[in-house]
């Protein structure tokens, strides 16, 4: 596990994003645990974030042309990560976000910012059976561009339609790769090491055992 990805995890428990207890997910499953990207909700959380994105993305090296957040939760976090790649990495890269209702007058459309084209590089917080992220892969392709990667905070690790990750799906279909600041083993891992909220390793082992993949 690299610093930032140790220090990520940290940071996500302190700001109450990473949470450990009894949540139902959108695909149904009742887990231990739940990472809530829109509790990053000041500036400087936010302004943390974005860092976290910014070293996934150069770390992993990445070439795209664009940025893209697919609505909602999405938009501040490509912003944020738009931002960092500029301010601490001296990347200035184009960035856009969806509005889920087509605008009929004024600018008209439903993309805001930059029109997508090129490889574009999609932002999103994260990925459990693959629904939400295979809707912003269809808004890239009907806009003619070429999907760079993903990236998301936490890959959980989990089979999507069949015995593969959901991510690990996405990849395969779409041939580009998919990146997470953390994965749900590191989590596990840096948990096991500091001792913090040991009392829910049980339950995250055994959700880890019946949804998680190999
Ligand atoms: P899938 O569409 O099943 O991949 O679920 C992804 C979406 O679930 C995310 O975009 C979130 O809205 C939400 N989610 C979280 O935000 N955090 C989690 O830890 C788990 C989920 C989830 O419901 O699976």
């Amino acid at each position: 596990m690299q610093p930032h990805q140790r220090e990520f995890i940290a940071f996500a428990i302190e700001h109450g994003v990473l949470r450990f207890g009894e949540f139902t997910l959108k695909s149904g499953r009742r887990s231990p645990y739940f990472f809530n990207a829109g509790q990053f909700d000041s500036g400087a959380t936010l302004a943390g974030l974005g860092r976290f994105y910014a070293a996934a993305v150069v770390s992993a090296g990445v070439e795209a042309d664009m940025l893209f957040g697919p609505a909602y939760k999405g938009i501040p976090l490509v912003s944020a990560t738009a931002v960092q790649l500029h301010e601490q990495h001296g990347r200035d890269l184009p960035w856009a976000f969806n509005r889920k209702e087509a605008k009929d007058h004024g600018e008209g459309g439903t993309i805001v910012g930059r029109p997508l084209a090129g490889r574009v590089l999609v932002v999103d917080d994260v990925i459990t059976a693959g629904t939400a992220i295979r809707e912003a892969v269809e808004i890239v392709g009907a806009a003619g561009a070429e999907l760079a990667g993903i990236v998301v905070a936490i890959d959980r690790q989990e089979r999507g339609r069949g015995e593969l990750s959901a991510i690990q799906e996405v990849e395969l279909q779409h041939g580009c790769p998919v990146l997470a600041i953390v994965t749900l083993d590191q989590v596990l891992e840096h948990l096991t090491e500091t001792g913090q909220h040991a009392e829910h390793l049980p339950a995250l082992q055994a959700y880890r055992a019946e949804y998680g993949t190999a």
